[in-house]
């Protein structure tokens, strides 16, 4: 256990071990130190918000687990704008276009031309999260990790609290609210009522096989093909690693890719007519990833807030997971400090509807996206409209501009506002339209 700024209450018996167990009270109990966790804490401990973060792995694995490579301008800023974002500006890969390559050509879209100016980062996730944890840790944050059996009580009350096992002790967090950031495999969706949550999912009939290689990359720009060997993705990590994805079967076995394979199948996949190479290099980590899009409605029950991962899952294809994790916890905190501050609900109330709103855009935006570029087995019909749509995209500036607008990612909202605010002339209270209305940014107004 790290640091020790929340407040122990008295050691009270343990409801069902007969154990004693220590009890303790914050004021949001957050489970999960992945980007949405970490990040709500930090935007929490900004507004003077106490939090205490329960992690179940090791500080050593969650700053080793390579995942997601993509940030969107609005996460840039707002990790920089939660003084988190030094090194990513030192080291972060800025990058201004992709490129679709079919049909043995490859087509660049310029991201930034396109959006009016918007760019999008290449730092890996497990960098954010190795920033955040440095930062919780400098500013005295309680940061747990290897926490064992976490469970939820009293969600639909004001005093909801979390018990866990921490070196040994029982331990009982008091909250005033809990964010469940605990991934998609996590305990918190699971502690609602089934009869409360709605779930919209579609599976794909295929995977990713990622690896990361010791190897410079050849290109300073990502390389998204559709072959029809399947789809293959051309990304990086930094100047000297470069990460590298397959469409495979979802019951894929590892062992049956050795490297040669490996190597073998993007040069095929990403082979072009003009000038090209693929630098080969040791392989450093390996794994295969299942394609699904999910989400419950709603994020909230009670006093637990879904945020990330444990609320949404999107297919990787449209570099959208972690970022929208962010956005989650960006709309979670600001809805926090106007409650713990003034008092007011009407934020907090709001956060699902709030949230679901860009949820639902990016789960349509990464669809698309993965239809677009994966090879469906035996559909000709399908290949037929993918290239179609890939031939429009790369020909029509309205259809290009639609995918880098998504790309680089929608306005987080630029202010949250309350349902109803003071008249001036009268100084009496008046409503406003409703929170949906003023939160979308729109450029067609
Ligand atoms: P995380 O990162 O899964 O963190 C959840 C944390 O909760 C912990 N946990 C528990 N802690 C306490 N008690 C329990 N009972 C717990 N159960 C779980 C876990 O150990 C973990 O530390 O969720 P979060 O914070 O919502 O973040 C979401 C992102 O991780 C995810 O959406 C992205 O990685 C998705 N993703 C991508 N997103 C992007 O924005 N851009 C990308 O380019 C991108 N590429 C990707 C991706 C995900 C991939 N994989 C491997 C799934 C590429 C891949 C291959
Ligand atoms: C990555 O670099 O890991 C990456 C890039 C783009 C994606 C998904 C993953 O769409």
């Amino acid at each position: 256990m790290i640091g020790s700024a929340y407040r122990a209450l008295p050691i009270v018996p343990h409801p069902t071990l007969s154990l004693p167990m220590i009890r303790k009270r914050t004021q949001v109990g957050i489970v999960g130190a992945g980007p949405a966790g970490l990040l709500l804490a930090r935007l929490l401990h900004r507004h003077s918000i106490e939090s205490v973060i329960l992690e179940n792995r090791s500080r050593d694995y969650i700053e080793q687990r390579v995942r997601a490579g993509v940030l969107e301008q609005g996460t840039v800023d707002l990790l920089i704008a939660a003084g988190v974002g030094e090194r990513l500006q030192k080291e972060g890969l800025v990058h201004h276009g992709i490129e679709l390559r079919f049909g043995g050509a490859g087509h660049r879209i310029d991201l930034t031309r396109l959006s009016g100016g918007k760019s999008i980062t290449v730092y890996g996730q497990q960098e954010v999260v190795k920033d955040l944890i440095k930062a919780r840790l400098a500013a005295g944050g309680e940061l747990v990790f290897e926490v064992e059996s976490v469970t939820l009580h009293d969600i639909e009350s004001s005093a909801p609290r979390i018990l866990f096992r921490s070196n040994g002790e029982e331990v009982e967090l008091c909250c005033d609210a809990i964010a469940g950031c605990d991934g998609f495999h996590g305990v918190c969706r699971p502690s609602i009522p089934a009869a409360a949550l709605s779930i919209f999912e579609r599976a794909y009939p295929f995977a990713w096989l990622g690896i990361l290689a010791q190897a410079p990359p050849t290109r300073d720009e990502l390389i998204y093909a559709y072959h029809e060997r399947g789809f293959a993705l051309y990304s990086m990590r930094s100047p000297q690693v470069t990460r590298l994805y397959l469409q495979v079967t979802p019951e894929e076995d590892l062992a049956a890719w050795p490297d040669e394979r490996i190597w073998q199948e993007l040069h095929a996949r990403l082979e072009t007519d003009s000038a090209w190479s693929l630098r080969e290099g040791p392989i450093l980590e390996r794994g295969v990833t299942g394609m699904r899009s999910f989400v419950v409605e709603p994020m909230q029950y009670g006093r637990l807030f879904l945020a990330g991962d444990a609320a949404h899952i999107v297919p990787p294809t449209g570099a959208k997971g972690m970022n929208l994790a962010i956005a989650d916890v960006f709309v979670l905190s600001q809805a926090l400090r106007e409650f713990f501050g003034s008092g007011r609900a009407d934020l907090l109330d709001a956060y699902s509807q709030t949230c679901l709103r860009r949820v639902w855009r990016a789960e349509h935006f990464s669809w698309w996206m993965t239809s677009m570029l994966h090879r469906f087995p035996e559909d000709a019909f399908q290949q037929k409209l993918q290239r179609s749509q890939l031939d429009y995209v790369v020909s029509s500036r309205a259809a290009a501009t639609s995918l880098a607008e998504n790309y680089v990612g929608l306005p987080l909202a630029r202010r949250l506002q309350p349902a109803e605010e003071i008249d001036e002339a009268t100084t009496q209270l008046r409503p406003l339209p409703s929170i949906k209305e003023v939160l979308w940014n729109s450029d067609i107004a």
